[in-house]
């Protein structure tokens, strides 16, 4: 496999659709050699073949604001590989979607769906429709709408939506109702991160974040590193965020900023119980403003409009928001502000040249299908539970976290280990995913 050859191809194929090419880049990059060393997949044309979505739903979505204007927006669901499972992953609204940040985000899923060592396959979708400043009224409207289109398209041995930036608890709910209302049949497990009195899973709120911290203490155990009184910096105040500020705090480390597209909270002190509950308040306004925390927390978080997290001086930085919100500048100035390990939380939070930065310097990197696989693989425990028409109790669910995120972190290192004896977790995560997902292709023929 020549890699340039195919990426230009591909370029060729589908131009301007740079999230997309970047990510397909990165998984080619990091598997060229193994690849070479299997004849068996070149004859096949695996890599031509996983590349491309299976399919992709494109839907009009129409709604009526609180004003009782007409909006217009677009919905999407790409059904990106069913190698190993019914298709899974999350929905995105926000006013930046498009095919291609949808086809980026399927194609990760599709990879770190296999590391979970669950029989899920990857998927995304989602809207440009845009929740900042929206009603609770207009937010369920605009699911209903959605549903509308999507349920046709979706079910428990098909293809399971979960939420994603923009879509949490609420949005699922207004999802669900309209799901079984068109169905006239109850599929428990059509959605997950569902509420708990209607087939949720505990501790999926918390899944992604505490994943993360759980495999960053792997990391940090193989680097012969402990979290204990270190200082984290955490961008975002989302889901994710949130569930990395709890399990970060409840581990020893002090949590000094979370962050918004306006700008950052410095936590000198760290974070505290209330603050951490006040992001969920923040994340319900829909106000999309980081402010309110020292609005509310004048004395302990300091605000800075237009500054990032990756501002404030930290040991470990923990991106939680968006793909490549962070950028080589900020990879320089973490380092020069003496950080020595970057666990990437958000789907392919970090740029290219911010991670080749990190590892050209010794930084501890691990990229975001590793990272953050804790969410959907707690997704997957859900629809177990549904399966199995029961509910876990915490301690069990939180236990299989534990365990999936230690095998995630082994498979990264049995892929990853170089010839001088470091861990390349970039390489290792592709790796390990793309040999699952290849070879049960493989295995079931050209279809
Ligand atoms: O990026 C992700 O892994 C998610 N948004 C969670 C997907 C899921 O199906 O739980």
């Amino acid at each position: 496999m020549k890699t340039q050859v195919i990426m230009q191809q591909l370029a060729a194929k589908h131009p301007g659709e740079a999230e997309y090419l970047q990510a397909v880049q990165e998984v080619l990059e990091s598997i060229e050699d193994v690849y070479n060393q299997h004849p068996e997949f070149e004859a096949a044309k695996i890599v031509e073949q996983m590349v491309e979505p299976d399919r992709i739903f494109t839907f009009r979505v129409n709604w009526v604001n609180d004003a009782g204007e007409v909006c217009n927006n677009l919905g999407y669901r790409v059904q990106f590989n069913s190698a190993i499972g019914p298709y899974k992953g999350g929905l995105r609204f926000h006013r930046a979607v498009t095919p291609s940040m949808l086809k980026f985000l399927g194609f990760e899923q599709t990879f770190k769906n296999a590391l979970t060592t669950l029989p899920m396959g990857g998927a995304k979708g989602g809207s440009d429709f845009d929740p900042v400043g929206k009603s609770d009224a207009e937010i369920m409207r605009f699911c209903q709408a959605f549903m509308l289109e999507l349920w046709q398209c979706i079910g428990p041995d098909q293809d399971v939506p979960a939420g994603d930036v923009g879509v949490g608890g609420r949005e699922i709910g207004f999802l669900n109702g309209m799901y079984q209302k068109l169905a006239r049949r109850y599929h428990t497990g059509v959605l997950t991160g569902k509420g708990m009195t209607w087939g949720g899973s505990i501790l999926r709120p918390e899944a992604t974040g505490f994943g993360a911290l759980y495999f960053t203490q792997h990391l940090l155990h193989k680097a012969g590193k402990d979290i204990k009184g270190k200082k984290v910096a955490i961008s975002g105040f989302g889901n994710v965020a949130w569930g990395a500020a709890i399990k970060a705090t409840e581990l020893g480390a002090k949590v000094v900023a979370i962050s918004g597209p306006d700008g950052v909270c410095h936590i000198p002190e760290g974070i505290t119980k209330p603050m951490i509950d006040y992001m969920l308040v923040m994340r319900a306004s829909n106000r999309n403003r980081v402010q309110d925390m020292s609005d509310k927390f004048p004395e302990s978080a300091l605000f800075t409009a237009g500054k990032k997290a990756w501002s404030v001086p930290c040991d470990i930085a923990l991106p939680c928001a968006f793909q490549n919100e962070l950028s080589l500048d900020d990879a320089k100035e973490l380092i020069a502000n003496g950080c020595w390990c970057c666990c990437e939380v958000s789907n392919m939070g970090c740029q290219p040249d911010a991670i080749h930065h990190f590892q050209h310097n010794g930084i501890l990197f691990a990229p975001g299908k590793a990272v953050n696989a804790g969410g959907v693989a707690t997704s997957g425990l859900e629809m177990t539970q549904n399966a199995q028409h029961l509910n876990w109790k915490a301690e069990e669910v939180d236990q299989r976290l534990h365990q999936i995120m230690e095998s995630i972190h082994e498979q990264c290192v049995r892929f990853g280990t170089q010839p001088d004896g470091h861990v390349d977790y970039v390489k290792g995560a592709n790796i390990a995913g793309f040999m699952k997902v290849a070879q049960a292709m493989l295995e079931q023929g050209i279809v």
